[in-house]
């Protein structure tokens, strides 16, 4: 078949077609196969905004979702080609962060999967996320260009206009097909302008924010640490949900709504606060078209959703008044009628959605002109009713709901570990794929040697596909028959990279006094941190310098290697996960709100260990305690340090002889040699006088529980047993089961 096209395309034999020929040749055909499975649905239709969608390369997963991809492996095989390498021609767009953004792509996976209407709607950046470059062991930020003349996207003859203050811009559309798991096809519909233009960028990431026709979708999020950040934010924001509104209200209307009945019609899933000026956007468009302000704002209180995923403060976006008034003063009239109302009904100031410094709190606004507020896991969902947001809960109870995260099957395991995939085939037969759970059926061979061993080897040889990408494309080398500790998320305080870094400090001190680990170790870390985020750059510092010392030191390297990939992102993501034996999950409890990526390794037969953070505690109810090691202090009892401001980190460094050692060698010499002073006297200032996510309070039984699991690896039967009990219970976490909630409990489609 891919023959055929390719002699069409190229007049070429497959043999005789480079990989980059073979590869426009898959997209074209791909493409156009997907778009023969979109079915023009009048029905009820989700709609899941979200300002981000880290989609990940499409190739592999769309040939899977079409049930192509053995066929086009073998083809290619047959004609001495592998699909990996034409997999490499392939750039990887990215278009979000970490999780939230991923979760995003996970579920449009499921959606279309599950054969409901639904689609995303988003930003075309150019850019995406900033490239990570390491250069004297420091971050910098490049560009990240991904589009390119033929690729995923598909340009739409459709177009809106929005209106900001001083300027109207007119947005173009492009589309992505959301290809469904032998299913329907949906869309990713990405918003762009025509006028932005790349060349503004210079020196690394740098732009003139001011010039936002030139700039409004070049980048994901730039940098918001100044009032021009913060207002191309809202110009951003503005611009997609004053898209998506627009193209909601044509659709409902060409299915048959007369507006009164929206609900019927759509429903929105507002991702994070991001998007909420959808709400306010909304009521606005119903006025002009004639609706009155009260039933307008009924009408959309029936239709939107909203998604938290976050507590840190940091994170819940406030917007000043000023700025709003600066970029969109049309909206802000009807945000002052919504927060009358909430003054009106409640005379708590919390609950209000104006503060008395004129800040716009946006998740207030969700939660009182939303239908559903839903946390991502059972432990943040309790948080935010019982803490964060128990105002609200207090008021609306019926409103608030958990949905556990979930990934989707099809990338993190049909597409990443192919050998998995097959083996769990040969065993079980292939209704896992469709339903999850059916991987309990692997439990019947808990005894078998032969599952377990082939379990190992399988995990062995997924260990050498990871050492040879890494040395081909980073020049970096592992050693596969090391165990391998990975920590991949992006690089924040409160997910503690700087408490397995000191981890390290203290098993290079070990090495160097002669205690000798019986298998060596191998960490992995891959990170970005946020380009203003500075003390999450000092922590990638103090890594990169711990790879240098500990790579170059002869008496420490057979035994102990510190390896941080550069530019970590899905792609790398696909390749690790599978490698990985020890999955570090450490945030401090209450933090992380979910996780993704612990459910990932989970499921690719990693063991965890982390706290009782997120959905680290469902999977530790799931697996049960002998298959997890857990350590760290409970969630009650941080939130309680919070409350009572009684954490100090200079007592835990004072009282503890081992914590002083690693600390301070953060300003040794050794390191000091290596590393730029600046960076690591800030870090080290940072741990011993603030700390604030009290890595001093979790490390000593962190380092306990690593002594215990790098031991436990030593005794394989009782690994390869572990790893079974995790595969056989991740169904849980197949993102179908958490889209079949989400339509069961708020969409109803
Ligand atoms: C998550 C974010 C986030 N929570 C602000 N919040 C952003 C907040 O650029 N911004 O302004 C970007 C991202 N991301 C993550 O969501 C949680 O930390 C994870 O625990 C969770 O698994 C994931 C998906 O729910």
């Amino acid at each position: 078949m891919l023959a055929e096209i390719l002699q069409k395309k190229y007049n070429k034999t497959l043999k005789e077609c480079s990989n980059e020929e073979i590869y426009f040749g898959l997209l074209e055909m791909t493409k156009e196969m997907a778009e023969k499975k979109y079915i023009k649905d009048t029905n009820k239709k989700i709609y899941y905004i979200s300002a981000e969608f880290l989609i990940g390369k499409l190739l592999s997963n769309n040939l899977i979702n079409l049930g192509i991809y053995d066929e086009i492996r073998e083809e290619l095989k047959q004609s001495g080609k592998s699909i990996t390498e034409v997999e490499n021609i392939e750039l990887e767009p990215s278009l979000g962060n970490g999780g939230l953004g991923r979760l995003a792509a996970c579920f449009l996976d499921s959606i279309a999967s599950l054969g409901l209407n639904g689609d995303g709607i988003g930003l075309n950046y150019h850019f995406g996320l900033f490239k990570q470059v390491f250069e004297e062991n420091l971050q910098k930020e490049t560009i990240n260009p991904w589009i390119t003349d033929d690729s995923w996207l598909i340009k739409r003859d459709k177009s809106y206009r929005v209106n900001f203050k001083d300027f109207t811009v007119k947005s173009k559309l492009y589309d992505i097909a959301v290809t469904g798991y032998d299913n329907r096809t949906n869309w990713l519909h990405l918003f762009d302008i025509e006028t932005v233009d790349e060349s503004i960028v210079k020196d690394g990431i740098s732009f003139e924010k001011s010039d936002i026709e030139k700039n409004l979708t070049l980048f994901l999020y730039p940098d918001d640490s100044d009032e021009k950040g913060e207002l191309l934010r809202i110009y951003q924001q503005y611009f997609m949900v004053s898209n998506a509104a627009q193209m909601i209200l044509e659709e409902c209307i060409l299915k048959g709504s007369n507006l009164h009945d929206l609900y019927d019609y759509a429903v929105i899933q507002i991702n994070d606060t991001h998007p909420t000026m959808v709400i306010p956007e909304l009521i606005r468009l119903l006025m002009e078209r004639g609706i009155e302000m009260d039933e307008a704002i009924d009408i959309v209180s029936k239709t939107c959703a909203y998604t938290n995923h976050t507590i840190l403060s940091e994170a819940l976006e406030k917007w000043p008044i000023k700025y709003l008034k600066k970029v969109v003063p049309h909206l802000l009239p009807i945000i002052e009628v919504l927060d009358n109302k909430v003054r009106r009904k409640f005379d708590d100031p919390t609950v209000a959605i104006i503060d008395n410094q004129e800040r716009v709190h946006m998740a207030h606004i969700d939660i009182h002109y939303g239908f559903s507020v839903n946390g991502v896991a059972a432990l943040h969902t309790d948080i935010l009713k019982q803490n964060e947001l128990n105002n609200f809960y207090k008021i609306y109870p019926e409103k608030f709901n958990n949905k556990t995260n979930g990934i989707t099957f099809r990338r993190w395991l049909l597409h990443c570990n192919y050998d998995l995939a097959a083996f769990l085939t040969d065993l079980i037969g292939d209704g896992f794929k469709k339903d999850a759970d059916q991987l309990e059926r692997l439990l019947d061979f808990k005894e078998d040697a032969n599952v377990l061993n082939t379990l190992l080897d399988i995990k062995h040889r997924n260990k050498v596909a990871l050492k040879e990408y890494l040395f081909k494309n980073q020049g970096i080398e592992v050693d596969e028959n090391s165990i391998f500790d990975i920590q991949i998320k992006r690089l924040h305080e409160y997910k503690r990279q700087q408490m397995n870094a000191l981890y390290i400090i203290h098993k290079y001190l070990e090495i160097k006094n002669g205690k000798i680990p019986t298998t060596p170790i191998t960490l992995i870390f891959g990170a970005k941190a946020a380009p203003a985020y500075i003390i999450a750059k000092d922590i990638i510092h103090l890594i990169l310098c711990l790879q240098e010392l500990i790579n170059n030191d002869k008496e420490v390297n057979p035994y102990l290697k510190v390896v941080m990939v550069e530019n970590y992102n899905v792609t790398l993501a696909e390749k690790l996960i599978p490698a990985c034996d020890i999955s570090e999950q450490i945030s401090l409890a209450s933090k992380e709100a979910s996780g993704t990526g612990n459910m990932k390794f989970m499921l690719n037969g990693a063991i965890t260990l982390g706290t009782m953070d997120g959905a680290n505690v469902e999977i530790a109810e799931l697996v049960g305690e002998d298959n997890i090691y857990i350590f760290g202090k409970s969630s009650e009892e941080v939130i309680s340090h919070y409350e009572n401001r009684d954490y100090v980190s200079k007592d835990y460094y004072n009282k503890d002889k081992e914590i002083r050692q690693m600390v301070d060698f953060i300003v040794s010499d050794t390191l000091m040699k290596i590393g730029k002073k600046e960076n690591l006297e800030r870090l080290h200032n940072e741990l011993i006088n603030k700390d604030w996510f009290m890595t001093l309070l979790d490390i000593k039984e962190y380092m306990q529980k690593k002594e215990e699991i790098l031991a436990d690896y030593e005794d394989r039967e009782k690994w390869s047993k572990m790893m079974l009990e995790n595969i056989s219970r991740a169904g849980f976490f197949s993102s179908d089961r958490t889209i079949l909630e989400y339509n069961r409990d708020i969409w109803n489609v």
